[in-house]
């Protein structure tokens, strides 16, 4: 970027996406603003898992050292049914890594305030226009070079510009929870038990239900409980602890602590945009391509595709900025549509219970470099 007066982005949206495109702008040399309509600055749900191509994001972005500082790198991504296992895969050659929302929400943020953003909390974006304008809730507009609408799968700035797209929904979805590890209670229980693993519990009795279970430090776990959303027991919250408990005796003491939580039951769905751009404005994550989980790259997509933005405006001129956002979603958005396909059929197959799932097409976004700015070239053409 070569202009004397910094250019400028408004953001609607400070989750992974908005704080990734936000911070990667500024270390550019951009203004950014960016709008979060809650009046708290805070991460919504409990773990996440992290792939290569997001962590080689947090890598550029400079805070892969804050990261670590709190995450895992579990040993095994163990599969079992019906508490047999399945299958124990090592990822070799596949990087990864474990942490809370909260923790990963905490580092953007800092970085992105480091690199000069200002965040503000209770503002609420309504719209925007394909000339760089957006509009607020409390009535006053702003203007900008560039605008990211990072607002979620109910994205306003998505829905203002008119842009068609489909939604599908999907048979499953997921109750998600941050509990203490109680690794003494689990390996009283199970003793032969790697419990540093993340282990995904099926069971192919008649109703279906699964735990996700993700250690993501020493002291916290993320459980993810699935039920499909026709089963009233399974998809309630707080949850049925009888019945999970039932199922799966060998949880009973993190299980305890999730029925103590309120709880979310979130349907899977994946939603696909007839464009991600109009003008000025770009859409990314959720408000431009939901997912359903079962790869963890929902937030990692978001991440992958914020910062290739970042990276393709700043190469531009301020008059060839719609072009530029063109150029880039034609470029970047086929992988992120086969991840979502791939997401998707995991989740209406479940077969994922099958175990010995990381390799070939579903790794393929694991082990995409955003960063390499050969990464077009012929390996990934
Ligand atoms: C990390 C992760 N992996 C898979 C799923 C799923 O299939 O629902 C959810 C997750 O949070």
């Amino acid at each position: 970027m070569t202009d004397s007066v910094a250019r400028t982005a408004e953001i609607a949206g400070a989750g992974f996406a908005g704080l990734t495109a936000a911070t990667a702008l500024a270390q550019r040399g951009w203004r950014v603003r960016v709008h979060e309509r809650g009046e708290q600055l805070r991460a919504e749900g409990a773990g996440i898992v992290l792939w290569g191509n997001s962590l080689r994001v947090l890598d550029d972005l400079g805070v892969t050292p804050d990261l670590r500082a709190n995450a895992m790198v579990p040993p095994h991504y163990e599969t079992r049914m019906n508490n047999r296992i399945v299958s124990q895969e090592a990822l070799e050659g596949i990087r990864w890594s474990t942490q809370t929302r909260p923790h990963l929400f905490q580092v953007l943020l800092t970085a992105a305030r480091e690199a000069g953003v200002e965040v503000i909390a209770g503002s609420t974006v309504t719209g925007a226009t394909p000339d760089g304008t957006v509009t607020f809730g409390d009535g006053s507009r702003a203007t900008a070079d560039l605008v990211i609408g990072a607002d979620g799968v109910g994205s306003a700035v998505r829905d203002s510009l008119g842009i068609p797209f489909a939604r599908e929904r999907a048979r499953d979805g997921i109750t998600r929870f941050l509990v203490p590890r109680r690794k003494d209670e689990l390996a009283a229980l199970e003793p032969d038990t790697d419990w540093d693993n993340v282990i995904d519990f099926w069971n192919d009795d008649e109703i279906g239900l699964r735990v996700l279970y993700t250690p993501c430090n020493d002291d916290e776990l993320y459980i993810a409980l699935m039920a499909a959303a026709a089963d009233p027991r399974g998809s309630r919250v707080p949850i049925d602890l009888d019945l999970w408990t039932s199922t799966f005796p060998q949880l009973a003491p993190v299980l305890k602590d999730a029925a103590a939580i309120a709880g979310k039951y979130y349907g899977y769905q994946t939603s696909r945009l007839d464009h991600w751009t109009r003008g000025r404005v770009a859409v990314i994550g959720d408000a431009a391509h939901a997912m359903c989980p079962a790869l963890a790259q929902g937030a990692g997509c978001a991440m992958t595709n914020a910062f290739t933005l970042a990276e393709a405006v700043t190469a531009a001129s301020v008059d060839g900025l719609p072009e530029a956002l063109e150029e880039w979603e034609r470029v970047e958005r086929p992988l992120t549509d086969r991840t979502q396909t791939r997401s998707q059929w995991y989740a209406d197959t479940r077969s994922m219970r099958e175990g010995g799932q990381f390799v070939d097409d579903s790794v393929e976004m694991a082990l995409y470099d955003p960063t390499d700015p050969r990464r077009h070239e012929e390996q990934y053409a």
